[in-house]
């Protein structure tokens, strides 16, 4: 596996939602140097969301970002396209949104900054992202885990529900 690989967590539980992460990934196509790794669509539960909020549609997809890309220009692209999706400034904690894309790993890259942190903090414990990961990227060690991405769903305590749609 490429250790360049960026891996970011697409999700969205607003409007076309399917339509959403196609036009998205064919955007995010554009920005790799290698053909994208990508993980099958995936009907989630939300999580820590206000009650009522729809299913999500999740996936994943690694790619091998051009050189001199760093994680923060990479984040600052992708804030972009949540925006071109229709993203607003939220007001509510995770409130349904079109578009979410999270980095969830590039490189063996650390941040611990109060704009991006990395490996994402919450990624080794959501079925939601180690799911879809699993399905492109099984051996992958996220920075400072000791267990790789199957390794780390196999011992998943959680009730979260999730099925393949595509
Ligand atoms: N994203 C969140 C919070 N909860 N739940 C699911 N199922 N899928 C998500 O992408 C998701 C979530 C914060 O961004
Ligand atoms: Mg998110
Ligand atoms: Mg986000």
């Amino acid at each position: 596996m490429n250790p360049n690989l960026a891996f970011i967590a697409l999700g969205s539980n607003l409007g076309d939602s399917k339509r959403i992460l196609q036009d998205v990934i064919l955007r995010l196509e554009r920005i790799s140097t290698e053909p994208l790794l990508k993980s099958s669509f995936w009907e989630t539960t939300p999580v820590d969301c206000p009650p009522g909020s729809p299913m999500f549609l999740n996936a994943v997809i690694g790619l091998v970002p051009e050189s001199g890309e760093t994680p923060e220009s990479l984040l600052s692209r992708l804030q972009t396209l949540e925006r071109e999706f229709g993203r607003q400034t939220k007001k509510v904690l995770n409130e349904p949104r079109p578009l979410d894309l999270d980095l969830i790993s590039f490189g063996n890259e650390v941040r611990n900054h109060a704009t991006l942190v990395l490996p994402h903090p919450r990624a080794h414990l959501r079925r939601f992202v180690l799911q879809p990961l699993a399905e492109i990227a099984p051996d992958l060690l996220l920075p400072g885990q000791l267990r790789n991405v199957v390794e780390l769903l196999r011992d998943l305590g959680s009730n979260e529900e999730i099925r393949k749609i595509s």
